[in-house]
């Protein structure tokens, strides 16, 4: 039997009938599609939508960077079981969903993109918004998504559907390779009709089976982790993804195991006596002294970026091993680690299982560490004279007010380093720090695609500079617009704050980071500050809005934010330059090795001298 229905027609259909299961747990698997119709897409995706839609809502967005985004959240709200797919039209439409697609990808999250394309025809010439390549004719500015994408196809017949959506599907559940998937779609294809096989369109479930660890790759790691007497895990996204927090907790309480988390891992574990907290640059100076003497780290389900690693200089010890759990075989092997390649929940209770008998305890070492670097934070949190409130404080107020059910989300500027090292996620609650692509503009709609997949979430806190909302507020109007309840949290520094840090901290001065007014015949804007009326701009978008006046303030705002139907924005005027306590790590960045001013070269030297401690681990 087949069904005779236009491409884009077809794929909705496809999509609404489309499920995930993992440990029998089913749902639907693109429950969503989120766009913004342009020529290239609203005779096509937008005609198939509004007559075979019913099963796949329509989500209106106001910019196409920040639907992947959204879809982004609720990727990792739903532990990479399920996302929602994008249509964009042909041209800047799709080229605008590239940074999201690079942020999937990089932190291992789904989306499904279908950015619209030229013609297959080519009966017209040069269509609107066509760039035409000198040298490759049938190529279009999506094949950029080829980069950013873990797998890329473009229909330019209906029947090619038949075998690219049980490929998509595939790939976008399949947790080792997953990442945006993009599927481009001639825009006169997307109207062409076809019959298609029926079968296509019965209901099909994905099963996200759990990879067990091979017994040799066991055997290997266990051999290792039996000699370790200073050992130390490090919990990356994987761990939450994998829904392995409860196996994390036995394996290391039973063995006694302190535990450090990378951002995407933030939250794999309950505080406890075992939980340094974050790790590397961002990390906590108590995570940073166990790694320093570790000598076997067991890395699970984290792609080790050099803020986790410290540019390869965190692990000091000459002898150091490293395990490597993870489901990627690439990630794996990282560090020359013993790879077990495998699911992470199953592997720890193997590896758990495998050390019956071996015990190590470092508690009191972690105690030791930890004790000192929180009276370093408490001891930041003391007001100084003159001063605003200070980002700390903020998060500390935050903090308090955490219940279960609420989410935290931060992913660039001082924030996702800030709350990596300081935040608390208490029992119950979640956080979301996207640190992999660390894109300003991913927050607000992340928060939003986190609401949708958990409407049962108490608070989604986002915490935003007035960088990003500079950036990307507008998902705001799509919040009030949808009913999806957000409260952001705005620290209002007056520019890129953390950026201005780290340029003063490697060239010793200030250029370019503030937001300033400029003065006549300056190389950039050095003048006063410029005044922005932040909480006049969300309330004009429809939010609730409120400037937090001091810590009190804050408490009292978060309160009624709780209790707002409306999104909300709580605008806090913070102390421009005023960081958390350091990490103690290094971090490598390119630096000028040659100027007319010796501070530049002084600086440049000590940046050299701390890059020493960076190692090969082979
Ligand atoms: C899309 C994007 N552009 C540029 C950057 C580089 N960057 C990282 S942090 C930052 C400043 C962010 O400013 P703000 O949101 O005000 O936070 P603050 O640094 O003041 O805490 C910039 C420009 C980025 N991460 N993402
Ligand atoms: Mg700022």
């Amino acid at each position: 039997m087949t069904v005779r229905l236009t491409t884009a027609q077809a794929l909705v259909r496809f999509l609404a009938v489309q499920e995930s299961e993992r440990d029998g747990v089913r749902r639907r698997a693109v429950p969503a599609m989120f766009g913004i119709f342009g020529h290239g897409n609203v005779a096509g995706v937008g005609q198939a939508l509004s007559e075979h839609g019913a099963a796949l809502p329509f989500v209106q967005p106001k910019n196409e960077q920040a639907m992947v985004h959204a879809a982004i959240g609720y990727a990792k709200a739903a532990r990479r079981t399920a996302t929602l797919a994008c249509t964009a039209s042909i041209g800047p439409g799709s080229t605008n969903m590239l940074t999201g697609a690079a942020t999937a990808t990089t932190n291992r999250l789904p989306v499904l993109l279908l950015p619209s394309d030229t013609f297959a025809n080519r009966r017209q010439g040069p269509v609107l918004q066509q760039l035409e390549h000198p040298v490759s004719a049938d190529a279009s500015v999506n094949d950029c998504f080829r980069l950013v994408s873990r797998h890329f196809d473009r229909i330019a017949r209906p029947e090619q559907l038949v075998a690219a959506l049980p490929e998509t599907m595939r790939v976008l559940l399949d947790p080792a390779e997953t990442g945006a998937v993009t599927i481009a779609l001639h825009q006169d294809t997307q109207g062409e009709a076809f019959d298609f096989p029926a079968e296509l369109f019965e209901p099909r479930v994905w099963r996200i089976a759990r990879r067990p660890p091979a017994a040799e790759e066991l055997a290997a790691a266990l051999a290792i982790l039996r000699g370790a007497r200073r050992p130390l895990i490090v919990a990356g996204g994987g761990v939450i993804y994998s829904e392995a927090r409860a196996a994390l907790a036995s394996l290391a309480q039973r063995c006694g195991i302190p535990v450090a988390e990378t951002s995407a891992g933030k939250g794999s574990m309950d505080p406890g006596e075992l939980l340094l907290g974050g790790l590397g640059v961002n990390g906590t100076r108590a995570a940073n002294r166990i790694a320093a003497e570790a000598d076997v780290v067991v890395c699970v389900g984290t792609r080790l970026s050099d803020f986790t690693t410290a540019s390869h200089s965190l692990f000091q010890d000459p002898g150091v091993r490293f395990v490597g759990v993870n489901v990627c075989a690439a990630d794996a092997g990282k560090l020359g680690a013993a790879p077990v390649v495998a699911d992470a929940r199953l592997a720890l209770a193997e590896l758990e299982r495998g050390l019956a008998g071996y015990s190590t305890d470092r508690r009191d070492a972690v105690r030791a560490a930890t004790a000192e670097w929180e009276s370093a934070l408490d001891a930041d949190l003391a007001p100084r004279a003159g001063e605003r409130m200070t980002q700390a404080q903020v998060y500390r107020t935050l903090n308090e007010a955490v219940r279960p059910g609420d989410w935290l989300v931060a992913a660039a500027g001082s924030p996702p380093g800030d709350l990596l090292k300081a935040w608390r996620v208490t029992p119950g609650s979640f956080a979301h720090i996207e640190f992999a692509f660390s894109c300003m503009g991913h927050e607000i709609p992340a928060g939003l695609g986190i609401r949708m997949a958990r409407a049962d979430a108490g608070e989604v806190l986002v915490v935003i500079g007035d960088g990003t909302y500079l950036m990307a507020n507008t998902e705001l109007v799509t919040a009030v617009q949808e009913g999806l309840k957000l409260t952001v949290v705005l620290l209002a520094n007056r520019g890129y704050q953390s950026i201005h840090g780290l340029q003063r901290a490697t060239t010793g001065t200030g250029f370019g980071n503030e937001f300033r007014h400029r003065r006549p015949g300056a190389s950039a804007p050095d003048g006063a500050f410029v005044d922005v009326d932040y909480a006049a701009n969300a309330a004009s978008l429809g939010c609730a809005a409120e400037v937090a006046a001091g810590v009190d303030g804050l408490r009292a705002a978060l309160a009624s934010a709780r209790d707002e139907p409306r999104p909300s924005v709580i605008v806090c005027e913070v102390e421009p330059l005023r960081p958390l306590p350091d990490s103690g790590a290094f971090w490598d960045l390119g630096v000028p090795h040659a100027s007319e001013d010796a501070r530049v070269l002084r600086l440049t030297q000590e940046h050299r001298e701390r890059a020493r401690r960076q190692r090969w681990y082979l």
